[in-house]
């Protein structure tokens, strides 16, 4: 089977796993796990900032941080192809009791002027803005990256506005590793920074949330009063930490194979592929010219033993990754061509 849903999807190999057996653990509700409190201290010093916050996924690295960034009956602004508007089943409201400001933009890349002219004026009768969010790279976008100087621009309206700005780097590894701007630079020009471990990087779980101390101080108190407060989770950091240090600089094999997936699946004339959006390892196929539905050609694709996921409305994704080979990525190519060819 070819499993090119998600890079989720990826699986602990027998190193991370040694290093896990391995790791030197304590009760992290005491803050006494060694490995969580290295992993922290690792990830805060990469991005620049002054402290970082070990959380189980990157849904609740987001969350905390628009939990720590506002106050109920605020107004977060998002693009609308977002994974906190489209994946996060409303816990912004639920949670944060946040309202969300969902901002259309260029494969999921907002211009600076657009968020501009999101921002609430100051009158009583309107929520205030306090919070942008942006998500780099972008997932619905196709795995589309932010230009730095965008997201620099948008630092600067932030600041201007008195507004906090969080970046969604789930897979900012990616972006990293395709543009070469260091991560400290991203965090840099944010309040606050996740990054999944569990995606590209193949841990089996957990994010980071890097920001300020009092702001990290606040997503910890909120992280236990959803129950995440968790004990020797430090097998779970040596996972995060072996992935950091051996998988990133990897991430372009990645991009390769998604390149290579989608010139040919894109000559293919059923699909039709935004081929400048495929800057990393994400491809987004439009079926609309195949005139079957999304879900007919994931099983026809399944019959083959290739597994794709849905993307949007009409379309399908592919993301690439270290459990899939350039030659199994050709064989997913050659089941494309057969059924659809
Ligand atoms: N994305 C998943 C699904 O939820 C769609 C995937 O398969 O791509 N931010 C971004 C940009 C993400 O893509 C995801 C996961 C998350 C946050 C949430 O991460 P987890 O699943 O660890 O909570």
């Amino acid at each position: 089977m070819i499993d090119i849903r998600s890079d989720t999807v990826t699986k602990p190999d027998m190193a991370m796993r040694r290093a896990m057996f391995e790791a030197e653990v304590g009760d992290d509700v005491f803050g006494e796990d060694p490995t969580i409190n290295a992993l922290q201290t690792e990830m805060a010093a990469l991005f620049g900032k002054p402290a970082a916050l070990f959380v189980p996924t990157g849904v609740m690295g987001n969350q905390l941080a628009i939990k720590a960034h506002t106050s109920p009956g605020n107004e977060v602004i998002v693009d609308a192809e977002s994974h906190i508007f489209n994946y996060e089943t409303a816990a912004p409201s639920i949670l944060s009791g946040v309202q969300l400001h969902c901002v259309p933009g260029t494969h999921g890349i907002l211009a600076p002027g657009a968020i501009e002219s999101a921002i609430r004026d100051d009158a009583y009768y309107f929520p205030p803005t306090t919070l942008v969010a942006i998500e780099n790279t972008h997932n619905r976008g196709g795995g589309t990256i932010y230009p730095i100087e965008t997201i620099r621009t948008i630092s600067q309206l932030c600041k201007k506005k008195k507004l906090k700005f969080h970046i969604d780097g789930a897979r900012l590894w990616n972006a990293h590793v395709a543009t070469g701007v260091p991560m400290n630079e991203y965090g840099a020009l944010a309040d606050s920074v996740t990054a999944c471990f569990s995606k590209g990087l193949g841990a089996p779980v957990g994010s980071i949330l890097c920001g300020e101390k009092d702001f990290i101080a606040r997503a910890h108190t909120f992280r236990k009063i959803i129950g995440a407060g968790m004990r020797q989770a430090g097998v779970l950091a040596a996972a995060a930490l072996y992935a950091v240090h051996h998988n990133v600089a990897r991430l372009k094999e990645d991009h390769a194979k998604a390149k290579y997936f989608s010139d040919e699946v894109g000559n293919i004339p059923a699909f039709a592929i935004a081929k400048e959006t495929v800057q990393t390892n994400i491809v987004i196929i439009d079926c609309a010219p195949s005139k079957k539905s999304p879900e007919a050609i994931l099983a026809s694709l399944k019959e083959e033993g290739v597994f794709l996921s849905h993307g949007m409305t009409g379309k399908i994704r592919a993301v690439f990754h270290k459990d899939v080979s350039m030659e199994e990525t050709e064989q997913a190519v050659a089941a494309f061509k057969k059924l659809f060819g």
